[in-house]
């Protein structure tokens, strides 16, 4: 199964927590990194007043079943003493499953693609950077989404 992580971070030196979980994501069980996207800087969206992030996305083939792969994320989310104070208030690394192959899953913990994919700079963008010619599970391109997606408080990363 082919599996595109979204990686955020806005805590605790964001550039370097999203270069771990690079790391770690090579080595989870079971589970081969195929790509890496540049680095964003990215204005943070949600409530009040929050540190930018820095935003990536990676490819990964893996042989995990979905939930399992929900399991091995958390942990590395754990691993980096993510402390979960409020909804999309800072973290020090939030990990998302964008897309899995062309699979729709709709269940109280794992939602695929990821709801709010279509609508974020931070994720479409490095997604494009590692996968050009992408469609969703419905048809629409990664392309086209980008054409209506404005590239406002996004910035890669040297
Ligand atoms: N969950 C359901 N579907 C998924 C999925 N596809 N991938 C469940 C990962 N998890 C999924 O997530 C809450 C629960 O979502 C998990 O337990 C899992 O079972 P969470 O990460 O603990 O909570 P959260 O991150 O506060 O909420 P949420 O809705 O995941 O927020 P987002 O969408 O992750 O947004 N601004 C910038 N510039 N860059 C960012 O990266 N990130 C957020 C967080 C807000 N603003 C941002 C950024
Ligand atoms: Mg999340």
């Amino acid at each position: 199964m082919l599996a595109y992580i979204g990686l955020g971070s806005n805590l605790e030196n964001p550039r370097a927590q999203v270069e771990q979980a690079f790391f770690e994501l090579s080595t989870l069980a079971s589970s081969q990194l195929l790509k890496r996207s540049p680095l964003y800087g990215s204005t943070a969206v949600g409530p009040g007043e929050q540190p930018d992030y820095v935003n990536a996305v990676a490819l990964l083939e893996t042989d995990l079943q979905p939930l399992e792969l929900l399991d091995a994320l958390q942990a590395i989310e754990q691993s980096h003493r993510r402390v979960r104070i409020e909804h999309w208030g800072p973290r020090t690394l939030d990990l998302d499953i964008l897309l899995l192959d062309d699979r729709c899953i709709d269940s109280e913990r794992l939602k695929v693609p990821h709801p709010y994919l279509t609508q974020r700079n931070f994720v479409l963008y490095p997604l494009v950077d590692i996968a050009p010619d992408l469609n969703l599970p419905n048809g629409e391109s990664l392309q086209e989404l980008i054409s209506s997606c404005p590239q406002d408080g996004l910035a890669r990363l040297e």
